[in-house]
């Protein structure tokens, strides 16, 4: 038997009449104390464990807690988008775009020698010397400005607006973490949301009110004028409030910093060029000129300033022939050599330019398998300009090591590689998207760039084509839009990632090159699904992510999970776009393409300057803006909008000059090589 103080059972008695006469502290306290004494030592230990039970289920049930609180923080953000609103900021109605008037860098002598890679000996013969550097082979200059047109077919675009039916958006909102060039990866995917088809549904009464509208022929000059309104509409932003800066927060009207090297500035550089846009390329080459110092104790991620900061100097070089930008791409290049200081030679992700230390990310040994396998096109360039082969033979060192590496599957390869052992890494999927994208496209571009004469790059590039279709090619069943998965444990992810739609215009380009009919082929039929992410989604900007649907038992081809419902500007789309012009001259690309810049002048233009990621493309009354104009956007998207719409054919003509993945074009090399 038990003793009378034992008591082998926990008995809570909740306000009981002597604590009610409690009135002070100190005494409950110390009554507590007593209670707690009396209990008998099992008594203690279930309420210590019923307490460390509640412990750990309050730990467990912290996501779920976080993600309240993040409905919360992106309901203020919905409510300051209304208050933006009542400012003025809401999105602009097309046909009512403002109209914007146009208005050395030390030496490297600071690193030190000793960290610098070895030089190595060219295993692969230099390339002939280039032309005379003062007298660059391409330098044109601007194109003349056109006569601004009208702007009719905002106004038609306005009537399109009125056939759709807007539904409201019902899903959780983003929950992002991780950021990747530029995208943010999300954490982990939600409930599907429920939303109509832009422009494929649409009321009765809609229907009527778009009969009523005449359509209006549009001349291509109008367009080509709208981008440049667009691109002065941009830098007008940046000018203002984030000059030298890397990017534009067009919203706070301030300034984000990655690399501290006025980002946005450089990737412009050649679009300015391009664009005709003589006084603004004159302002941002003074800057360059007088300001643009790459000797800073900062850590940069050598794939993003090689394809952004070494591409953006070298093609203004090539377009302009003024040697600075050539000093100063030969300045950025030398800094980055570092990062090859590897065990296995395939280089870090990060270098600290200043210093001269290279090292990779904190949690990891891996570098991403696109950073180490998409820098080649502009390191191979800087040897040819400068008769210095460590450039290329560094690069050429990566390229040589993949191509024999084991772990692909017919031609794809893994997402990440390991910078002490030089093997894949065994994680992530299969894809063509973020992580592996532009792999694929500098296959075929190194091949071009070396006059189509390195076969093994090629027959790379056609290993891996085919290991897509066989692998990743898929149709929606309901209207059979064919779509690039992922392939996860050996299970097709029926997702695609809009960094994918640079793929339609690789195939074409490719095509365009001697390559198989079928790769043209596969371009239409990507090029339509790209554009179809953008039309059915309710602002007509694609997100960042597409789900696509195998099942025939429902209408709808695309979905997009809240996690992914994102547009950060990017250019795939419009960069596919204009090779599929120039090679097919079928006006309806042209045609996406508008649909395309009226859709970010209605829901991304900031009316004091500048354009905006947003959070929502499929809620065309709060698209959630993000405050960020991503360099890119005018570095690559408005520039290929702009090569979509001109007439010009020489104009960066696709037989002499090769994009590199931040669309700035570099120099075939001449095949007597
Ligand atoms: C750009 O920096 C480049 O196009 C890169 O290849 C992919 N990400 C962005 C644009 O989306």
């Amino acid at each position: 038997m038990y003793s009378p103080q034992r008591k082998d059972f926990v008995s809570l008695t909740l306000g009981d009449q002597h604590s009610r006469s409690y009135t002070n502290g100190k005494h409950r306290r110390q009554s507590c104390w007593r209670k707690w004494k009396q209990l008998s030592r099992l008594q203690r230990s279930l309420i210590l464990f019923l307490l460390a039970f509640l412990f750990i289920c309050g730990i467990l049930s912290y996501p779920s807690l976080t993600e309240q609180w993040r409905g919360l923080s992106d309901r203020a953000l919905k409510e300051d988008w209304v208050e933006m609103d009542n400012r003025g900021l809401r999105p602009i109605p097309p046909g009512l775009v403002p109209k914007i008037l146009p208005g050395v860098v030390p030496g490297v002598q600071d690193i030190p020698p000793e960290v610098m890679p070895e030089i190595q000996r060219p295993s692969i013969p230099l390339l002939p010397k280039p032309p005379a550097m003062r007298k660059p082979p391409s330098k044109r200059g601007p194109p003349v400005l056109q006569k601004r047109g009208n702007v009719s077919d905002w106004q038609v675009k306005d009537g399109e607006e009125a056939m759709l039916k807007r539904d409201e958006d019902g899903g959780k909102e983003a929950k992002t973490v991780i950021s990747w060039r530029g995208a943010m990866i999300e954490a982990e995917q939600g409930t599907e949301l429920q939303s109509t088809a832009h422009g494929k549904e649409g009321t009765v009464a809609d229907a009527e009110e778009a009969a009523n509208l005449k359509p209006v022929t549009v001349k291509a000059v109008d367009r080509v004028e709208a981008v440049q309104e667009a691109f002065r509409h941009a830098w007008k932003g940046y000018k203002a409030f984030a000059w030298g800066h890397d990017e534009l927060k067009p919203i706070s009207k301030t300034h984000g910093e990655w690399f501290g090297l006025g980002l946005t500035l450089i990737d412009a550089l050649d679009t300015m060029w391009i664009l005709g846009l003589k006084d603004e390329f004159a302002e941002a080459r003074k800057w360059v000129e007088t300001e643009l110092s790459f000797s800073k104790n900062v850590d940069v991620n050598l794939f993003e300033s090689t394809i952004r900061i070494l591409g953006g100097l070298l093609s203004t070089y090539h377009l302009t022939g003024d040697t600075l930008f050539l000093d100063k791409a030969k300045d950025i290049g030398f800094r980055l050599m570092p990062a090859f200081k590897t065990p296995s030679k395939i280089p870090y992700s990060d270098v600290n330019i200043g210093k001269g230390t290279a090292h990779p990310p904190r949690w990891t040994t891996d570098s991403t398998v696109a950073e180490v396998t998409s820098i080649q096109l502009e390191f191979r360039e800087l040897s040819r300009l400068t008769q210095d082969p460590q450039y290329q033979n560094a690069v050429e060192e990566v390229t040589r090591q993949v191509h024999r590496l084991e772990g692909k599957r017919d031609g794809l390869v893994p997402m990440f590689i390991n910078t002490n052992s030089g093997k894949f890494t065994r994680r992530g999927a299969l894809t063509l998207g973020a992580r592996a994208d532009s792999y694929y496209e500098y296959l075929l571009k190194q091949w071009l760039q070396g006059s189509k004469k390195e076969t093994e790059l090629l027959e790379d590039y056609l290993q891996a084509i085919e290991g897509v279709k066989k692998n990743l090619l898929r149709q929606t069943s309901p209207g059979k839009l064919t779509f690039v998965g992922e392939l996860s444990n050996g299970r097709l992810n029926p997702k695609m990632d809009h960094l994918v739609c640079f793929l339609p215009g690789t195939l074409a380009l490719g095509a365009h090159n001697g390559l198989p009919a079928d790769h043209m082929d596969l371009a239409v039929q990507l090029m339509e699904t790209c554009h179809q992410m953008y039309a059915q989604m309710e602002t007509g900007l694609s997100p960042e992510i597409a789900h696509f649907n195998l099942q025939s038992n429902n209408g709808r081809d695309i979905d997009v999970k809240p996690a992914d419902r994102h547009n950060l500007l990017r250019p795939e789309t419009v960069e596919s776009l204009f090779y599929m012009y120039r090679f097919t001259k079928d006006s309806k690309y042209r045609d996406w393409g508008w649909d395309i810049l009226q859709s970010f002048n209605k829901y991304t233009r900031v009316p004091s300057g500048g354009y905006t990621s947003i959070s929502n493309v499929r809620d065309p009354e709060n698209p959630a803006p993000r405050d960020k104009m991503e360099s890119f956007f005018l570095g690559e998207t408005l520039k290929y909008l702009f090569l979509l719409f001109s007439d010009d054919n020489e104009l960066i003509s696709l037989d002499k000059y090769v994009f590199n993945t931040e669309a700035h074009p570099l120099p075939i090399w001449p095949s007597t090589s």
